[in-house]
């Protein structure tokens, strides 16, 4: 995959035609929607066409656009023209994500497809593209599927269409097509990592430069036009407290391309995650990709700017972008703002893991998923599902998820979060075998809201046969901003007030739990779910929001606040106790 900062881009964003087809009749031969016909003579009769039609913005779902798409899940078709003039360049069109299913064409011609909603891909059109006007079509689909990730049933709005930016990219004929450049796993002065490129002219000698860290050096890359790097480095670390990063420069005989990256290794050691060598506690947030004053889809960089400064002013050193990978905007902005970031693929729940075509479909997701972010040093967890439930086959889909996942990316933590555990009176024992395969232990409770609280939450103790860090990656409750029902104490009053005191029991657990190594409330803000129906306190919204659907702050936001202010200060204490 062609990385696009450090590249000649033109952008395709903006308004583009489309056509609603409900009934996915134009990717039919006899109507053929993507061959954009125009009448040739008098006689000739073309019934379908885009012009004159309704047109929406790109990226950005649909739903949020036209108000008959409030909540469609079917087939849009979209078309931009764009005028060109090829060159001895090759030309590439980049789709940031489109949700869930989508078929590209040129000219009238089938170029490829992609499935999975959350995840970039790029198409060749260099021997296709023509001089002068291309028409671009794209049939866009947000079906829910059985063997689909995410299958039938999730808790978040599905949005549909071109929810991510579109660029057309040009580059060389032989060009850098990847590069990992990253700290070797557990190894503060060495760099590690690889080249890669693609074209006739495999053979090279590429020129990787860090000027600021006055590094220089050159590679030689192989019959297959891959450079094993390995370099000596001194670097300033990456980190919350300094976000450094570095403009790194990559050339070949015949392209060059940089970008900012930062320096930093995670690893585990028994119960401790370890950045930068150093013990640290993850202060986290849940966070949807979804706007909800707009009732959209996050899109752009100023979307990530709001909901990640909101991150920040909660004094939140960590975020779980749940549950799908959220907007490359999102993590770039996380390398600057020193956040750490946990990436998660939509394996959720009830995927289902008997289907032959699934296990494909997942793999295929954590390439794409490690592909785009493998540079990104605010990435410190791949997570490979959330709340599976156990049997043969999900046993077996996951251990092999999480090797998959090593495989690809040795220098970042595996995990997945798992609601799989028992509790009587003040024990709470964790019984998701699967944890085996994973260097954390990421639990999802409820306490307080669908499971009832534990005898004294201040005594709980957790227990696990694993020697491996504990972190709380869900808990939280629901409640309607300014609600004034009566019992307010009571968890059917859908109360700030309850809502509050969810949180101040779970703090009071928290305080008791000294293998604890963080924690991450759900969720940020209130977001949109069409199964959340109570006609009073949801009407379609999910309410565990630390911020109402309007941002603002409800009582419970202060307690994680007041207590992320502490566990900070305690954790600097600790470092400095020799
Ligand atoms: C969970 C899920 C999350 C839901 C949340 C809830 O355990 O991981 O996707 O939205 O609970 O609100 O029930």
């Amino acid at each position: 995959m062609i990385n696009l900062p450090g590249r000649t881009t033109t952008s395709l964003n903006g308004l583009w035609e489309v056509i609603i087809d409900p009934f996915d009749a134009g990717k039919g031969s006899w109507i053929a929607l993507y061959q954009d016909r125009k009448p040739e003579s008098d006689s000739d009769f073309v019934e379908y066409g885009f012009d004159g039609g309704p047109r929406l913005h790109v990226p950005g779902d649909f739903n949020s656009q036209m108000p008959e798409l409030a909540y469609y899940e079917g087939t849009l078709w979209y078309k931009r023209q764009f005028e060109y003039t090829p060159s001895d360049k090759r030309l590439f069109v980049h789709f940031g994500a489109i949700n869930y299913r989508a078929s590209i064409y040129l000219n009238g011609e089938f170029l490829g497809e992609h499935e999975g909603g959350f995840t970039p891909f790029q198409i060749e059109l260099t021997d296709r593209v023509i001089k002068g006007e291309n028409s671009l079509i794209v049939r866009a689909n947000n079906e829910r599927i059985r063997d689909g990730i995410p299958g039938l049933g999730f808790d978040w709005f599905n949005y549909g269409g071109i929810t991510r930016d579109v660029d057309l990219v040009e580059t060389p004929a032989t060009y850098i097509k990847d590069y990992k450049i990253q700290l070797k796993r557990g190894d503060l002065g060495t760099i590690a990592g690889w080249v890669q490129l693609d074209g006739a002219n495999l053979r090279q000698t590429i020129r990787l430069s860090i000027p600021e860290a006055g590094i220089d050096k050159t590679f030689r890359t192989d019959s297959k036009g891959r450079a094993e790097i390995n370099l000596p480095a001194e670097l300033a670390l990456w980190s919350p407290e300094n976000p450094k990063l570095y403009d790194v420069q990559i050339a070949s005989a015949t392209d060059s391309t940089r970008e900012k990256i930062g320096f930093r290794t995670i690893e585990v050691e028994g119960k401790e995650i370890l950045l930068n060598g150093q013990p640290i506690f993850l202060r986290g947030i849940n966070i949807h990709e979804e706007i909800p004053q707009r009732k959209g889809r996050a899109f752009s960089e100023a979307d990530a700017q709001m909901l990640l400064g909101w991150a920040k002013e909660l004094n939140s050193n960590f975020v779980r972008l749940s549950h799908y990978p959220h907007n490359e905007h999102m993590v770039r902005l996380a390398d600057e703002l020193g956040l750490l970031v946990w990436s998660e693929v939509p394996v959720y729940q009830h995927i289902d893991f008997a289907s032959p075509v699934i296990q494909r479909k997942m793999d295929l997701m954590i390439r794409e998923m490690i592909s785009r972010d493998k540079n990104r040093s605010s990435v410190i967890i791949w997570s490979a599902a959330n709340e599976t439930y156990p049997s043969p086959e999900r046993n077996a889909a996951i251990a092999r998820l999480s090797q998959l996942v090593r495989s690809l990316d040795s220098t970042r933590l595996v995990a997945q979060a798992s609601n799989t555990f028992e509790y009587h009176d003040d024990r709470t024992e964790i019984t998701d075998a699967a944890f085996e395969h994973f260097d954390l232990v990421a639990i999802n409770q409820y306490f307080g809201w669908y499971r009832p609280w534990p005898e004294q939450p201040g005594v709980m103790k957790w227990v696990s046969d694993f020697d491996k860090p504990l972190i709380i990656s869900e808990f939280g409750g629901e409640a309607l901003l300014g609600s004034t029902a009566e019992p307010k104490h009571a968890a059917h009053s859908w109360s700030e007030e309850y809502h509050e005191d969810i949180h101040i029991q779970q703090v009071k657990m928290f305080d008791s739990m000294p293998e604890l190594r963080g924690v991450v409330p759900w969720i940020l803000v209130d977001f949109r779910s069409p199964t959340r129906m109570h006609p009073v306190h949801q009407q379609g919204w999910n309410r565990k929001g630390l911020l109402s659907d309007r941002g603002l702050k409800k009582k419970a936001w202060y307690i994680m606040r007041d207590y992320y202010d502490r566990v900070q200060k305690d954790w600097e204490a600790r470092e400095h106790t020799p």
